[in-house]
């Protein structure tokens, strides 16, 4: 049995669980990573696109943007079109921040050459079984995934960083927390293609056929997605009828280049109120999923481990406990200001009801309204870029 001692005990290598292991190496507390998949594996994961303001500015602080800088590309706005009819939201005006589209994959990839560049170690291909709190430790029991050998990580704390499907969150005692969960009735069908985007901002598009995205990744690939039924497949989707959709609820013509990915996404809103049990901490997906319309996941994840470093760096460094007491508090303020918003986008952009009911006419009017009023888009454009952090430094109330 291999016995490892660390100050901190992070599970997963997500962007979680590495940005928290860079933010405490900044602060000279060591950690160690474990992750059940491969370096590749978690590396060639396509998922989210979009970083705001704030995960940029940390990943500035913990110099790891370099590449980000040279490779993402900035946007001041996007466009919300409604059957055809476009209205731009301009961060710039309403905000003054910004986005950047840098794939989650890239992100990934560079948290990890810093981390391993600075000494982190990262255990890949080793899965967390269970968490146990001891009297002054807490310790993670891990199995190398051929050997089967069980092992224990022993440590002050440990990070549950190992998104939905982790053991983190079922780590938890029964009863210390309430869930809350949507699914919807409509999953994304995204893809990847070597295809020119035709278009220089993001555009979120309701179509009487259902509601359309068009992203990027680069000046030659696109990204973009379609609201398909829960049950459908990528198979049952040629590439020519996937254009042809998106053509149609996009109102634009398409650079047709070749599509590399093509991938279904559930979409959920999902989340528990307590993110704490003694000295275990969630963070990220283990804690809180957002259907992905706001594109908020990634960014969230990056914020919950801000506040999570804040407090262990006050515990290590001056033994003050108080922002790890108050963690869930702080999280949960924007965990749900950033629930509201992906739920509000969500219903906002996708059929969801029978054109010509009541209920979209409701939606019609809701975007109506957004082409008149300055103060709808100043709401949509802050909540889109971000709020900043120290907005959510105290808790508000007490449920
Ligand atoms: P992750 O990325 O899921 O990482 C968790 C890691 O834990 C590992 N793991 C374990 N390791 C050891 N032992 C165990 N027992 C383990 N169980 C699990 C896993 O292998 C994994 O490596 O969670 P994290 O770090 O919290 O990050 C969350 C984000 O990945 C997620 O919220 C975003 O991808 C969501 N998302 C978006 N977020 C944005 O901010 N902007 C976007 O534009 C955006 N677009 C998206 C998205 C997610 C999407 N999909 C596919 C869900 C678009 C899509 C289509
Ligand atoms: C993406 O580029 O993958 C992306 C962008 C914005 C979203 C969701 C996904 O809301």
């Amino acid at each position: 049995m291999e016995k490892i001692k660390t100050q901190v005990g992070i599970i997963g290598a997500g962007p979680a669980g590495l940005t928290l292991a860079l933010m405490l190496h900044k602060a000279g507390i060591e950690s160690v990573i474990i992750e059940n998949r491969s370096r590749a594996y978690v590396e060639g994961r396509v998922r989210a696109g979009l970083l705001e303001h704030n995960t940029v500015e940390v990943f500035d602080q913990l110099g790891v943007a370099g590449r980000l800088h040279r490779e993402g590309i900035v946007h001041h706005g996007c466009t919300i079109q409604y059957n055809g009819k476009t209205q731009r939201i301009d961060f710039q005006k309403f905000s003054n921040r910004e986005v950047t589209i840098y794939g989650q994959q890239e992100v990934v990839k560079d948290l990890i050459d810093a981390c391993l560049e600075r000494g982190i170690p990262i255990h890949f291909e080793t899965a967390a079984t269970a968490v146990s709190e001891q009297e002054n430790s807490i310790a993670v029991s891990f199995a190398k995934d051929k050997t089967g050998e069980k092992n224990e990580l022993e440590c002050a704390f440990v990070a549950g960083c190992d998104g939905f499907h982790g053991i983190s969150r079922k780590s938890l005692p029964p009863g210390s927390y309430q869930e809350y969960r949507i699914e919807y009735p409509f999953s994304w069908l995204g893809i990847l293609a070597y295809s020119k985007p035709v278009y220089d901002e993001l555009i979120y598009a309701f179509h009487p056929n259902g509601f359309a995205l068009a992203s990027m990744r680069s000046k030659t690939v696109s990204r973009l997605y379609l609201q398909v039924p829960n049950d459908d497949k990528p198979e049952n989707w040629t590439d020519e009828q996937v254009w042809d959709e998106l053509e149609k609820r996009l109102s634009l013509q398409l650079d047709r280049g070749e599509i590399f990915e093509k991938s279904v996404t559930p979409m959920r809103s999902f989340m528990i109120d307590n993110m704490q049990n003694g000295r275990l901490f969630l963070a990220g997906d283990a804690a809180h999923i957002v259907p992905p319309t706001g594109a908020k996941g990634l960014n969230l994840a990056v914020a919950d481990v801000y506040y999570l470093a804040e407090g262990l760096v006050d515990f290590f460094q001056k033994n003050d406990t108080s922002g790890l007491d108050n963690y869930t508090q702080k999280c949960l303020r924007r965990v749900w200001r950033v629930q509201d918003f992906s739920n509000f986008m969500t219903n906002l952009c996708h059929k969801t009801a029978e054109n010509g009911s009541f209920e979209q006419r409701l939606q019609e009017s809701k975007f109506d309204y957004l082409c008149i009023s300055e103060a709808y888009q100043k709401t949509i454009s802050e909540n889109y870029v971000g709020l900043p952090f120290d907005v959510f430094q105290v808790a508000p109330y007490t449920a």
